[in-house]
């Protein structure tokens, strides 16, 4: 249930700095790792839910989750998740 909320609460930041155009200004660092989290060849709400899962995770952090981890800066932040959103519908 933690967990569902943290998603909720998570995804709700994540549309609100979208929709206002700050979701691509806090993302200073391009990427070149797959947004395709789960590799199922779509970024999707599958893959934001592995990375809310995840979220404010670090390596060695019980929840964390390497693939989640998009910009590779060692924590599961919101420019990880802004990152999947703007690959939103993406098929690989
Ligand atoms: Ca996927
Ligand atoms: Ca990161």
């Amino acid at each position: 249930m933690q967990n569902k909320k943290r998603s909720l609460v998570v995804l709700s930041l994540v549309l609100l700095t979208t929709l206002i155009g700050t979701g691509g200004l806090i993302l200073n660092v391009m990427s070149t790792k797959s947004t395709d989290i789960n590799a199922d060849g779509v970024v999707d709400m599958k893959d934001v839910a592995l990375a809310a899962s995840a979220f404010g995770s670090f390596s060695g952090h019980a929840r964390w989750n390497r693939e989640a981890d998009i910009n590779e800066d060692g924590r599961v932040s919101l420019k990880d998740i802004c990152h999947i959103i703007l690959d939103f519908g993406l098929v690989i």
